[in-house]
């Protein structure tokens, strides 16, 4: 049930054994325009279905909000606390998600694949009409919300991955997997001094790379917001919340590097990012969750997150967040974070 045990039933217990290893998405379906997968892009036929707490899926919904899918695609909130059978949807009346009618994401997958062996992930895309699991393919989820669903994008609609700039965006994304996003996690996770060790110093050898190259450019590649900004925000944004004292990654907090500081803030203040991050969320599956890692299940009280809502001064840096389009509107009624979830 817990992120590193992936390939694990049970990875509370395991982690001081097995070396940490990320699977890769087993259901890597394609919801594509021309349906090829069998999962052709079609409004109010998919369901989103997310942890608020979880980098992976938080791109999804960055990546949902900038687009304006929302009324295409559905959304579906867990609770951050999952149980012994994993994520669940005790956030809504009678502890089921009202569109899918089920109580936990594992439903959905059983629908799929009866048995399967493997952890149970969000991001998933569900299908309503079947309420069969269609993929849980993190790392293509979101590149297909850009280039598949843009039939259904809104007026104004950023391109996150635009065909000049793939090349660049695919190079940074993949540093920035390895040594940051998934980083963090080998160095929580790490089953020995050495591959903590190793995992922290990728983490702030790859953290100081990105932040020369944010020192004079706006956005980390071309000029506006591309999903590089989306991939590597997921996980700055929880860097002082829990990765910096939970998962060991302490040289330095994120507002300590006041290039990085100030380009995450920027994005967090830009329409469609910030408006997604529940810290409440991240705190209480972080810490309460992984009690391999902390036993007693305590949530820390700090940091002090007043300062997401400071100046950055980045527009002085020029930069077109949204290209020729603009910014999203308003949060739709009921996405709202909760108070408690907000600096
Ligand atoms: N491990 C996922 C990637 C996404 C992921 O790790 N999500 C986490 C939450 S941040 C999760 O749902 N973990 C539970 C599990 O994999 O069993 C996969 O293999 O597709």
């Amino acid at each position: 049930m817990n992120d590193p045990a992936s390939t694990e039933p049970d990875g509370n217990t395991e982690y001081g054994h097995k070396p940490f290893k990320r699977s890769s998405g087993h259901f890597a379906d394609r919801i594509t325009a021309d349906g090829r997968d069998g999962w052709p892009v079609e409004a109010g036929r998919y369901r989103l279905v997310v942890s608020r707490a979880c980098p992976w899926a938080s791109r999804a919904l960055v990546s949902r909000r900038l687009l304006g899918l929302e009324d295409a695609l559905s959304l579906a909130v867990t609770d951050p606390l999952q149980d012994d059978r994993s994520w669940r949807f005790t956030l809504d009346e009678d502890d089921r998600d009202p569109v899918l009618g089920i109580k936990y994401l594992s439903e959905a997958y059983d629908e799929r694949e009866s048995g399967y062996p493997g952890g149970v992930s969000v991001p998933a895309v569900v299908d309503i009409p079947s309420g069969k699991l269609v993929t849980n393919d993190y790392q293509r989820i979101t590149l297909d919300f850009a280039t598949e669903w843009t039939a259904l994008h809104r007026p104004g609609a950023p391109d996150l991955y635009p065909e000049p700039l793939r090349e660049e965006i695919d190079e940074v994304m993949e540093g920035v997997y390895r040594d940051v996003n998934n980083g963090v996690y080998r160095a929580g996770f790490a089953a020995g001094q050495p591959e903590y060790e190793a995992a922290y110093t990728d983490v702030f050898r790859r953290l100081d790379l990105v932040s020369q190259r944010l020192a004079d450019r706006r956005y980390l590649v071309g000029d506006t917001i591309t999903e590089a900004d989306i991939r590597l925000f997921t996980t700055l944004v929880r860097f002082d919340a829990v990765y910096h004292g939970h998962f060991k990654c302490n040289r330095s907090k994120l507002t300590e590097d006041p290039v990085l500081w100030a380009y995450a803030r920027d994005l967090y203040q830009t329409p469609g990012f910030g408006d997604t991050v529940d810290f409440h969320h991240i705190k209480q599956h972080y810490y309460r969750v992984h009690t391999g890692i902390n036993p007693t299940g305590i949530v820390p009280v700090g940091p002090d997150l007043s300062g997401w809502l400071t100046a950055h001064h980045r527009e002085q840096l020029g930069g077109r967040p949204f290209g020729d389009g603009t910014p999203p509107g308003p949060v739709r009624a009921g996405e709202e974070i909760p108070e408690e979830g907000r600096p």
